[in-house]
């Protein structure tokens, strides 16, 4: 059970120092019993306190790293019930179903294709992650088999699926180096797979046929020091797997239950016929609470909808995308190519950025810091004033890369012309279009 704000506070220095951000030490552990802050903004706290407030101050579900490499994922974590309490924090893994009798020359194939579903938005790589093996016929060698191909020649992590000890042993012994989940220990094998995961030090899946069956066993796990733990409710009927997952995360967050505080897998490819409905129950699940969903197949018209509805959900609410302040050559500019200057705002940037590189007209983007603000925003705001602009644009060293002085202003802040001419008198402002989109034209007709 989690400690109260008081509890905590017996635990913290008493000092009031304040380097924690807090006003007195009570606010500190109050803010720590509510998961608004982080042990670690305390220098003073000794480490036998340390050890007793980690646990008290972990979050309600706790992380759980899967797999390893440029694919590998941290699930769980989370510490609100809804996205604009604060934010969620780690993104619903996919992973794509295949069965250990599948030809070698088809799950090659097949690895391939699923290979090439990576998709680019607003700087980021979208791509699944998981592969789920499924034990076809208990066969332990042809499972380890093509758990050591999945694991060796692609950069997807593996979930192993197998309830037969001997079978998930030999996956296990080839493929541990890419810290795979182990699905599942039910009550059957618990022991076993246990101590399975407890030697390889991998992450588990604890299966029930309810969420009440789930504690007994997690329980035991957490008296043991083992939090590695991914949880299955076993519900499999739509209605009661979401509701398991309202539940689940409910009971860890608003009751402090931490015998369900683990992130959750689930099954829409055993909940559908087709891959079109699990498409629909996947982007419910990706709202509500599954940490790790597990699809029958991947094709990019879904797969497609699920990534992006993923970014967007597990993206802050409370702070908008940003790009780095910096100057940004587009197309290999020189001395003679055209300066222009925008706003950091992540959406702004990619819009424009990508309509200069449409152009094929070689050109030097300022994109000035304006927290994240668009273009009329950030001007609203007082973060795109004439001064400012000019200032930056002085200090961040474009005139030395460029002989010719004219600054290309978006349309939109016309009204900082004058602002900026008096900041940088060397300088032209030439007012752009307002809209992107009109870019090409205007710098193609410059040439
Ligand atoms: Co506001 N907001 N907002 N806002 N907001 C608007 C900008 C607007 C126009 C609404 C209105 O009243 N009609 C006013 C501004 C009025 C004005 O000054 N003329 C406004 C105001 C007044 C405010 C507030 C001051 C309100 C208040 O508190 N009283 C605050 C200020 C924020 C603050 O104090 N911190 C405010 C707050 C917000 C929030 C809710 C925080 C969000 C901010 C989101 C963000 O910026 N990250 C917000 C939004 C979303 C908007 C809204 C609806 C959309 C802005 C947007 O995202 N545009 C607009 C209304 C509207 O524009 N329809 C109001 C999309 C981006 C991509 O556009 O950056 O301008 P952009 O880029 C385009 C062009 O400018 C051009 O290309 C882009 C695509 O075409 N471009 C170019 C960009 N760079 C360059 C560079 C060159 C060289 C060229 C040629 C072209």
């Amino acid at each position: 059970m989690a400690l109260t704000g008081i509890q905590i506070f017996k635990l913290l220095p008493q000092t009031n120092c304040k380097e924690c951000g807090a006003p007195t030490c009570l606010a500190f552990a109050m803010n720590l019993a509510s998961g608004k802050a982080e042990l670690d903004a305390c220098p003073y706290v000794s480490d036998e306190a340390r050890e007793q407030l980690a646990e008290a101050s972990a979050p309600p579900i706790l992380p759980v790293q899967i797999g390893k490499g440029v694919r590998a994922r941290t699930v769980g974590g989370e510490t609100v019930q809804y996205r604009h309490e604060k934010t969620f924090f780690n993104p619903t893994a996919l992973a794509g179903k295949i069965k250990s009798d599948m030809d070698d020359k088809e799950l090659d194939q097949k690895l391939k294709v699923w290979n090439a579903f990576q998709f680019e938005r607003v700087g980021f790589t979208l791509r699944p992650e998981l592969v789920a093996l499924e034990d076809a016929n208990g066969d332990a060698d042809a499972f380890a088999a093509k758990a050591k191909k999945i694991a060796e020649n692609s950069e997807f992590n593996l979930i192993l699926m197998s309830e037969n000890l001997d079978v998930m042993k030999a996956a296990v012994e080839v493929c541990k180096f890419k810290n795979p989940l182990i699905y599942a220990a039910t009550k059957d094998n618990f022991d076993d797979f246990s101590a399975l995961a407890k030697e390889n030090d991998l992450p588990l899946t604890i299966k029930a046929d309810s969420v009440e069956g789930l504690m007994e066993m997690t329980d035991k796990l957490r008296d043991e020091g083992f939090k590695k733990i991914v949880i299955d409710s076993g519900s499999r009927d739509v209605k009661k797997a979401y509701e398991d997952q309202v539940n689940i995360r409910r009971a860890a967050l608003k009751k402090s239950n931490r015998s369900v505080g683990y992130p959750t897998i689930v099954f829409p490819c055993e909940m559908a016929s087709n891959l079109d409905m699990e498409t629909l129950l996947a982007s419910m699940f990706i709202a509500k609470y599954g940490a790790i969903c597990v699809m029958s197949d991947f094709a990019s018209e879904s797969l497609f909808a699920l990534l992006l509805e993923r970014l967007n959900i597990f993206t802050d609410p409370q702070r908008p995308m940003t790009v780095v302040e910096d100057i940004y050559p587009i197309g290999n500019p020189d001395e003679n190519s055209p300066v222009l200057i925008t706003t950091n705002f992540a959406l702004t940037y990619f819009i424009v950025s990508g309509e200069i590189e449409g152009s094929k007209v070689p050109a030097w983007l300022l994109v000035k810091d304006t927290e994240g603000l668009s273009v009329l925003t950030a001007w609203a705001a007082g973060k795109f004033a004439g001064d400012d602009v000019g200032m930056f644009v002085k200090k961040c060293g474009i005139a030395d890369k460029v002989k010719n002085k004219e600054l290309i202003i978006p349309g939109y802040a016309a009204s900082i012309t004058g602002e900026i001419e008096e900041e940088l008198p060397d300088w032209t402002v030439t007012v752009g279009p307002r809209e992107a989109p009109h870019l090409p034209a205007f710098l193609k007709q410059r040439q």
